[in-house]
């Protein structure tokens, strides 16, 4: 059975989480707090030198971090990852676009401004970028969903995981979605997955 070490609140954990839960596949959790440094510990390095979470031991002392990369490990094989050659490469186009245009600017918003309490101050010279890039991003993404109901191959796959997972949050941190009527229509289209689970869902919690 996998171990996931993820934080109930972070976007990147909670692409694991819903994928799985999609999937069906039981797991078992541990909770890991990065406000009290617990990914920065001796022990935790050890799994990860990134010190960061998600991360996935996926047989014993086997571990494989990067969200997204986790997301393919566990969706190979199943509709959620496609196996045609473009759809494929176009499944990866969208997830470095996550990674590169997305989640620093709407995920670093998100972590300062709705988790850390006066975030907004310590973080006040880098607010602008972060909104002027997040809106660029949600402009793209807007773009391609006013032709398709999902990003790739016209059905929900590990890109639409990557990227719901800090857009739907996104009108947490100052972003306005209402400007966004497509992804408005993908978000509520993504809820309704059967085997769908928010970001608040969490099985029974296992010890560290
Ligand atoms: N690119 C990585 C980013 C992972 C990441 O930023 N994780 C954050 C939580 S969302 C973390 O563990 N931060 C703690 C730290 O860096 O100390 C991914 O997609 O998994």
């Amino acid at each position: 059975m996998y171990t996931l070490y993820s934080m109930q609140r972070s976007g990147n954990s909670y692409k694991v989480r819903l994928a799985l839960a999609q999937l069906g596949v039981d797991y078992r959790l541990v909770e890991v707090d990065i406000l009290k440094g617990e990914s920065r510990t001796p022990e935790f390095l050890a799994k990860n030198p990134s010190g960061q979470i998600p991360l996935l031991e996926v047989t014993p002392g086997r571990f494989i971090a990067e969200s997204n990369a986790i997301l393919w490990y566990v969706a190979v094989g199943t509709p959620l990852a496609p196996d045609d050659r473009i759809d494929r490469a176009e499944t990866l186009q969208w997830m470095f676009f996550e990674q590169h245009s997305l989640e620093p600017n709407i995920g670093a918003a998100y972590f300062w401004l709705a988790l850390i309490k006066g975030g907004r101050e310590l973080q006040s010279h880098a607010l602008e970028d972060w909104m002027e890039n997040g809106y660029r991003a949600l402009g793209v993404m807007e773009t391609h969903l006013t032709q398709r109901p999902f990003f790739v191959a016209d059905h929900f796959t590990i890109a639409d995981i990557a990227l719901y997972a800090y857009t739907h949050v996104a009108d947490q941190c100052d972003f306005d979605l209402s400007r966004f009527p497509a992804i408005g229509a993908w978000l509520a289209r993504i809820a309704e997955e059967p085997g769908y689970i928010a970001m608040t869902w969490q099985p029974e919690l296992a010890s560290a």
